[in-house]
């Protein structure tokens, strides 16, 4: 079999919203992605991933989709849409859309039809619930937080909604059901695009007893559900692989035996899934809603295992620091101020680096930090404010709360593309509907792509360097130094040729006895220094520099 096309990619994430505005309206919008689609072909990005832009109340931002079949008029029509995909492919990059299909919005038809009563036909599309001893059927929480069941008055029954209460779960179980969805899928492939990523696609098999969950949220009755493996197979058969669609599942506190399976090959899922292990290192038991520094050796240990446990099992991973969901990488895990250019080109290089297809959020590639607000009103996510209220009634202070969602909220990735230094940094002639942060004066894409040293130019390579060199694609990873607590480095080794990935994540100059032989002068194929030393023995290096040696 020839290699699939997707292990020498690069995808590039657009949360429209965020992305461009073109109308003055404060949302982002179809004909914006279309302006800039040659910065993103300069980038040298493959792929580019919308997140949803089908219609929506919008009370998740595009996760409740009312209509499968139309564009959101906020963002544009199917025109727009048709030309956006045209143009994509003119320049030679493909375009995934997002698939949500563990939950519609409740104002999808089908949802309005099975609230109608309990004799519709389009009631089993959903999960209902009766009343146990009068009240909710099981003890399961919204990832939202609050309970995942909702009482509806006119039938007397529940719905589940593992997400936001205007977010109703499917009922996979019903074959009719996926019939219409496979048959939605295939109205999108046959417009052209080219592949999903499929939102929670892990959640969709919820274990069929609905048990109550005697020490936990009821998690481990739909993750990675009884039946997921059959549906997933089943989508393929009937439409993914016929249309050859690229496919990376988004999965929800999985597991790694698991995603050997999504995607190996031979099992016909998937082609690749994300996970989020390594961006829980800063939940203190599980904990998202605390403020906490990041667990280090924790993070190399789970990156370290993905690598190793899915190129064993022959799966494939995606690889990602960031997402519409994460607050951003340099604010996260680099530094967002003296050390922002350097250690956000270390980190692009730490997955850049590893064995997978990486995914670039939109401003990642000009080191967009964190916005710091500093009021609740700032805020717009449905998940924080929902948070806000929650950590009330535990009795937070509204500062500590503020504190909080500053380094946790998933708004920190979602304020406005910052282009320039012009007014709502070049993303809207009206009002934003989320404000930029205020340093887009200092940091943006025009000053970006002036600058030849600039973090876009060091993704850039990153990029390049891929395509060129076959051992990024296919060696063997190996954690070196394990417990040291500054420097992440691994090696990669293929084809008698070896990678040596080097990288300091303190603000500390730190020396490093790497465990491999002496090979006289390696290359360095990259670094975020201009100057780095040429020798592998006896490192010393400086605040979060970051260096790939080649060994032939
Ligand atoms: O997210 C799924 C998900 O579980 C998370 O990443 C979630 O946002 C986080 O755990 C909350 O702490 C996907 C989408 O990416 C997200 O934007 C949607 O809100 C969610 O599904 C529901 O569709």
């Amino acid at each position: 079999m020839s290699e699939a096309w997707w292990k020498r990619a690069t995808v590039y994430q657009i949360y429209p919203k965020s992305f461009q505005d073109t109308t003055g309206s404060g949302t982002g919008d179809i004909q914006g992605i279309i302006q800039r689609l040659d910065y993103l072909k300069d980038l040298g990005v493959d792929v580019l991933w919308l997140t949803p832009v089908y219609e929506s109340p919008q009370k998740d931002n595009g996760y409740d989709i009312s209509d499968y079949y139309s564009i959101d008029p906020s963002y544009g029509t199917m025109e727009d849409f048709e030309e956006l995909l045209k143009e994509t492919h003119k320049r030679g990059m493909k375009l995934i859309m997002d698939l949500v299909i563990n939950h519609t919005s409740t104002e999808h038809e089908w949802f309005k039809q099975a609230a109608s009563s309990k004799d519709n036909e389009y009631r089993d599309f959903y999960i209902w619930k009766d009343p146990v001893e009068g009240d909710k059927p099981n003890n399961w929480q919204s990832k939202f937080g609050g309970p995942a069941w909702e009482y509806d008055e006119h039938t007397g029954q529940y719905y589940l909604h593992l997400f936001d209460v205007t977010q109703g779960d499917l009922n996979w179980e019903n074959e009719k059901l996926r019939n219409k969805l496979y048959e939605m899928i295939q109205f999108w492939a046959e417009k052209g695009i080219d592949g999903f990523r499929l939102d929670v696609i892990n959640l969709i098999s919820k274990d069929q007893r609905f048990p109550s969950d005697g020490t936990g949220d009821g998690r481990k009755f739909y993750t990675d559900g009884p039946r997921v493996h059959e549906y997933l197979h089943e989508m393929n058969q009937a439409v993914l692989t016929p249309n050859n669609m690229m496919t990376v599942g988004e999965m929800s506190s999985t597991t790694l035996e698991n995603c050997v399976l999504y995607t190996n090959p031979e099992r016909q899922e998937l082609d690749m899934t994300f996970q989020f292990h390594h961006l829980k290192v800063d939940y203190p038991n599980g904990e998202k809603w605390t403020k906490a520094p990041f667990d280090f050796l924790q993070l190399k240990k789970i990156l370290s295992e993905w690598q190793v446990g899915m190129h064993k099992g022959g799966g494939w991973n995606a690889l990602f620091w960031c997402n519409h969901d994460q607050p951003r990488a340099v604010s996260r895990f680099g530094n967002d101020g003296k050390y922002r250019t350097v250690s956000a080109k270390m980190l692009g290089t730490v997955v850049h680096m590893m064995q997978g297809t990486p995914y670039i959020y939109q401003g990642e590639e000009i080191g967009m930090t964190n916005p710091k607000f500093t009021s609740l009103e700032q805020y717009r996510d449905v998940e924080s404010l929902n948070a806000f209220e929650l950590l009330k009634d535990e009795g937070k202070s509204e500062e500590e709360i503020l504190d909080i969602l500053r380094q946790k909220s998933r708004d920190n990735a979602r304020t406005p593309m910052q282009w320039s230094d012009e007014e709502n940094a070049g993303f809207s002639a009206g009002t934003p509907w989320i404000q930029p942060a205020a340093n887009y004066p200092e940091i943006n894409a025009a000053k970006a792509v002036e600058d030849p040293h600039s973090i876009f130019y060091h993704y850039q390579q990153l990029i390049r360097l891929r395509k060129e060199y076959d051992i990024i694609t296919y060696g063997d990873y190996e954690l070196l130094l394990e417990e040291d607590p500054r420097v992440f480095a691994y090696t990669r080794s293929w084809n008698g040729e070896k990678l040596v990935v080097v990288n300091n994540f303190s603000a500390e100059e730190t020396h490093v006895n790497l465990p491999v032989e002496d090979t006289g002068e390696p290359e360095i194929l990259l670094s975020n220094y201009q100057d780095s030393e040429k020798s592998l023995q006896q490192l010393v290096l400086r605040p979060y520099e970051s260096v790939v040696y080649y060994i032939k």
